[in-house]
C-alpha cells in the first residue's frame, strides 16, 4: 500500500540531486571552520536573507534556541506567542537551558498585534524582568500556517523597534510565506536581528537549519551552539543538501500551496469544517464537531487505509502537503478522509 504521509513537511527525504551532491562534498573540519561546503551555505544563506554570517546548525529547535541565548541573558524576558512554536513545542528551552522568562502575549492570527507588544515594553523597574526581545513567526505553524503579510509583520517589528526590543524570527518555513506574498524573503528576514529557517521541511534537505545575523551575532551565537554540542566536524555531507534546498527547492513550495488549497475546497465541499486561514500555505487544519471519530480516532482509521496525518488535539487535525505528495495522492487522501468521515 502506498502511504501518503501528511504528518508534516518534516518527513520529506532528500531529492536524488541531493544525495549525489552529499556523495560528493567537499568537506574539512567545521569546528576549526575548514568545511568549504558548510562555509559556502553560510555564506549563500545570510546573503539570501539580506544578513553579513550565517550558522549551520542540527535543527530549528537548536536554531532558536541559540538566537534565544545569544540575545537575552539569564533573568531576561522574550515576548513570545502564545501559539508560537517556541513556546508550545521547543521543551521549554528558553527557560531550561538560558533562565529566560517567556512573555506571553496572544498570537491566534499569527503575529502578536504590536498593542500587545508595546504592552510588554515596561519602564526599567526593580519588580519587572527586562523585557530583551520579540520571537516572531511566519509562516505560523498553529495559527493555520497563515502567511503573515509583509506590512503586519513591519508593524509589530516596529513596535519591538520603539520598544528598544530585539527581534528574532522564527522562520522555518518563511520560504513559504515569501512565496505565498509573492515577495522577497528580505522584505521579512530583513527588517529582524536574527532569523532561523529550516532547511529540512519543505525544502526536502534531510538534516539542519540556518541562522542568520550580524557577524558579531553569528561569531556569539556559534560559541553558544558549540556549549549546546551542536559543533560538528564534516558537517559539509549535510550542508551539500542544504545548498541545493536553498538554490532549487524554494521556487517550488507553491505547489504545495496549491495541493493544500485543493485538498481544503474538497473537503469543505463536504461541508467538513476547514479553518480558514487569511493567506494559507501547505496546512490545512480541520476541526471535528461532537458526532462522530474525533481526530486520534479518525487519524487511525485513515492511517489503516495508508493515509497519515496528525491529531493537533482530541477533535482538531492538520495536514500538511509537500513534494513527496502529488496532486493525486492529495485527491485521494481527501476521499478517504471524507468516506471515513461519513462512515461513522
Ligand atoms: N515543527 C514540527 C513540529 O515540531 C510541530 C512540525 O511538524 O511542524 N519552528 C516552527 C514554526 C516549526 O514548525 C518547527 C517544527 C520548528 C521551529 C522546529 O524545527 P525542528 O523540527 O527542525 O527542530
Amino acid at each position: 500500500m502506498k502511504v501518503i504521509d501528511l504528518r508534516s513537511d518534516t518527513v520529506t527525504r532528500p531529492t536524488d540531486e541531493m544525495r549525489a551532491a552529499m556523495a560528493a562534498a567537499e568537506v574539512g573540519d567545521d569546528v576549526y571552520g575548514e568545511d568549504p561546503t558548510v562555509n559556502r551555505l553560510e555564506e549563500e544563506s545570510a546573503m539570501m536573507t539580506g544578513h553579513e554570517a550565517g550558522l549551520f546548525v542540527t535543527s530549528g529547535t537548536q536554531g532558536n534556541a541559540v538566537a534565544l541565548l545569544t540575545h537575552c541573558s539569564r533573568g531576561d524576558g522574550a515576548v513570545l506567542g502564545s501559539d508560537s512554536h517556541i513556546y508550545i513545542y521547543e521543551g521549554g528551552g528558553l527557560s531550561a537551558l538560558g533562565g529566560i522568562l517567556p512573555l506571553v502575549a496572544e498570537d491566534s492570527g499569527g503575529i502578536i498585534q504590536p498593542d500587545r507588544v508595546a504592552s510588554w515594553c515596561r519602564p526599567s523597574n526593580v519588580h519587572f524582568a527586562p523585557a530583551r526581545l520579540l520571537c516572531v513567526e511566519n509562516t505560523h505553524n498553529r495559527a493555520g500556517g497563515v502567511a503573515v503579510s509583509p506590512e503586519d509583520f513591519r508593524a509589530t517589528v516596529s513596535a519591538a523597534r520603539d520598544g528598544g526590543l530585539l527581534v528574532h524570527l522564527d522562520g522555518a518555513r518563511i520560504f513559504n510565506a515569501s512565496a505565498a506574498w509573492g515577495v522577497d524573503v528580505k522584505e521579512f528576514t530583513g527588517v529582524v536581528d536574527s532569523v532561523q529557517f529550516c532547511l529540512s521541511k519543505g525544502l526536502g534537505a534531510p538534516v539542519g537549519s540556518m541562522l542568520c545575523g550580524s557577524a558579531e551575532f553569528i561569531s556569539r551565537a556559534r560559541h553558544w551552539r558549540k556549549r549546546l554540542g551542536g559543533g560538528l566536524r564534516q558537517a559539509g555531507v549535510l550542508a551539500a543538501a542544504g545548498l541545493i534546498a536553498i538554490r532549487k527547492m524554494t521556487g517550488r513550495l507553491s505547489e504545495d500551496h496549491d495541493n493544500a488549497a485543493r485538498l481544503s475546497s474538497m473537503l469543505l465541499a463536504e461541508g467538513v469544517d476547514v479553518e480558514s486561514v487569511s493567506k494559507p500555505t501547505n496546512m490545512v487544519y480541520v476541526r471535528l464537531g461532537p458526532d462522530g471519530p474525533d481526530a486520534p480516532e479518525l487519524s487511525r482509521r485513515c492511517t489503516d487505509r495508508g493515509v497519515l496525518f496528525g491529531a493537533v488535539s482530541e477533535r482538531r487535525f492538520r495536514l500538511v502537503t509537500h513534494f513527496g505528495v502529488t496532486t493525486e495522492e492529495v485527491d485521494l487522501a481527501g476521499r478517504t478522509i471524507i468516506e471515513e468521515l461519513k462512515a461513522s
